[in-house]
């Protein structure tokens, strides 16, 4: 039985299914976690988490999707009934080239946003961008509104997007705070603890400080890195935990 773990999709489609054609999930067993940040930056987010809903049906109970802090970016725009200035100009900001929008829309509808958008009517735009996106896609909304933080296995693991409390010691689970999963910095790279932590968000270029790395980088101590910057190289790594011999592998392992 492998468990495969991958991060950071953020809307590239042809480099999910490259990275899915590592993953075989036939035996029954076998799992596939996924870290988190589906959408944004690469062109075809709305792709992607139909692709991952797809895959949850093919092998129920074998594929876990996580939530990134792009998943919470997406529902806090989403769940606004109106919204300022200040707010649309951080959605935009947040969504590179409204490209996740443009993903969920129509092209008459996109064209439709972004003809509000040149008449700088960006509160109007937001609006109609939502819901165009509530109308047509309330599942997929659905869905991850109801994504897990973390997931726990019995083979002393726990995956996240980006981290946990390791400070609360075994209280990790209730004394996380929700943002810590999604956005906290590799602030225990280095330090040991009672379980392995893998997670992604942060680029293994950043986090192992060695320039031009986009492998899987492990910390030496319980920490296994993932995001390979997937917008940087169009390659999502996969990490592979083989349990009968209690290993990891994966590019740069
Ligand atoms: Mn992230």
């Amino acid at each position: 039985m492998t468990i495969y773990a991958m991060s950071d999709i953020h809307g590239f489609i042809g480099s999910f299914e490259e990275a899915l054609a590592h993953v075989n999930l036939d035996d029954g067993a076998s799992r596939l976690v996924l870290l988190g940040d589906y959408c944004d930056r690469g062109p075809s987010s709305l792709d992607v988490y139909h692709r991952i809903m797809g895959l949850q049906e093919e092998f129920p109970g074998q594929v876990i999707a996580l939530r990134g802090n792009h998943e919470e970016m997406l529902l806090e725009y989403i769940g606004m009934a109106s919204a300022d200035l200040g707010f649309t100009q951080g959605w935009m900001l947040a969504d590179t080239g409204l490209a996740t929008a443009q993903s969920f829309l129509s092209k008459d509808e996109f064209a439709e946003v972004k003809h509000l958008l040149s008449r700088r009517k960006f509160e109007e735009a937001y609006l109609l961008t939502v819901e165009y996106m509530k109308r047509s896609h309330a599942d997929v909304i659905r869905w991850i509104r109801n994504l897990p933080y973390y997931y726990e296995t019995e083979f002393g693991q726990v995956f996240c997007h980006a981290g946990i409390d390791e400070d609360a010691g075994d209280l990790w689970r209730i004394g996380t705070p929700e943002e810590y999963f999604t956005s906290m910095s590799p602030y225990y790279k280095g330090k040991r603890f009672e379980l392995d932590v893998i997670a992604g968000h942060i680029s293994t270029e950043f986090v192992s400080e060695i320039p031009g790395y986009h492998d899987i980088w492990f910390d030496g101590a319980s920490h296994y890195y993932i995001d390979g910057q997937t917008v940087a190289t169009g390659r999502i790594p996969v990490l592979q935990y083989d349990e009968s011999t209690g290993t990891y592998s994966g590019p740069g392992l």
